[in-house]
């Protein structure tokens, strides 16, 4: 299968708030290089990602956080400060006024919702990499119509329209479906099996009907991203319904997570969709630092199959998997039954 990959990722190893300590990322280079490693054993077909455009970037973001994105790290060192990243640590909360301020230091509250993001000096090229690559998939897919698979890193689904957090900052999945779109797709569906909601997809989406967003993950009454990601978020205006979220408790094992896929899947039928754009998330893995799931390596193949029989032609895009000794063995085992 078409694998699009780079290794300007590399550049980019975000601090997170761990413990009450700042600390090098769970979300670091180790995990794409394992993956490109083990896809390569497995004989998939390597390509490079073609430059992304901004302007497609600033449709599904806007043009302002696109350009605080590129612009921070440059901003954070003029502004004279030492720190090795840029962090918000005020954030317009309840009863306060969402207003963009002047300061670099306001702005990194305003456009970030999460202490466990930050902004170093190779963020940047690393994150314009990451939706390079997944725009670079949806045209291979486009062009060819088979499966591409776009190694993504850092992931994307956290990110909002505006708003960095969750170790995301451009929304990889949804500008791969906008591309799919612009290139003649009426109707896609983003199918988002991290284990973490993707609260980011659903809100860029959340009042569209050309874009089925449905995400199985932790039910937030536990899990990250707290705040989104339960049943009754089912989209708005000409977005109604076009939202299905699948929270599953701490512990679900491989019967509870299948279950969701089909209803997952019987809802992507009835939409008659073009396309389908996978968020891929491993860190439903029984051994993952961050998950409580209970999905084994061989689990992965089983769920590759199912939602390769939808027939569909499929961009799958990398998001979250934290357990880096196994990352490898996941990605080739969900991928398998598409080659
Ligand atoms: C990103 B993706 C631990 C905090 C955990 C949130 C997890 C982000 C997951 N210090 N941070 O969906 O895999
Ligand atoms: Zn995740």
């Amino acid at each position: 299968m078409r694998v699009v990959a780079s290794e300007v990722h590399r550049a980019h190893h975000g601090l997170e708030l761990n413990d009450g300590q700042l600390a090098l990322s769970h979300e670091g280079p180790k995990r794409a290089d394992l993956i490109a490693t083990a896809l390569r054993a497995t004989g998939h077909e390597f390509s490079e990602p073609n430059e992304v455009e901004e302007e497609l970037l600033g449709r599904v973001h806007t043009p302002e956080y696109v350009n605080f994105l590129a612009t921070a790290w440059e901003r954070w060192v003029e502004r004279g400060e030492s720190g090795a990243a840029a962090m918000g640590f005020t954030w317009p909360a309840r009863g306060m006024r969402p207003t963009r301020p002047h300061d670099l230091i306001g702005q990194l509250g305003y456009h970030s919702f999460a202490a466990d993001c930050s902004i170093t000096a190779g963020t940047w090229p690393a994150v314009r990499e990451a939706a390079a690559i997944a725009v670079t998939s949806a045209d291979l897919m486009l062009q060819h119509g088979h499966t591409t698979y776009g190694l993504c890193r850092p992931p994307g689904h956290h990110a909002t329209t505006d708003q960095f957090g969750g170790y995301c900052y451009l929304n990889n999945a949804a500008i791969a479906a906008q591309r799919l779109l612009d290139g003649g797709a009426s109707c896609v569906a983003i199918l988002d099996v991290d284990y973490h909601h993707g609260n980011g997809t659903q809100a860029i989406f959340a009042e569209r009907s050309d874009v089925l967003f449905i995400s199985i993950h932790a039910d937030p009454v536990f899990e990250f991203p707290w705040f989104t990601g339960h049943a009754s978020e089912i989209g708005q205006g000409d977005g109604e319904y076009w939202n299905l979220n699948l929270p599953l408790p701490a512990g679900t094992t491989m019967q509870g997570w299948m279950a969701a896929l089909d209803t997952a899947l019987t809802r992507i039928a009835d939409a008659d969709v073009d396309a389908l754009v996978v968020s891929l998330g491993v860190d439903t893995y029984e051994h993952d630092p961050l998950g409580t799931f209970i999905i084994g390596t061989t689990d992965f193949v089983e769920i590759g199959a199912a939602i390769n029989a939808t027939g569909l032609p499929t961009v799958v895009l990398q998001e979250g998997g934290y357990a880096v000794g196994d990352i490898g063995a996941n990605v080739a085992a969900f991928l398998q039954p598409f080659s």
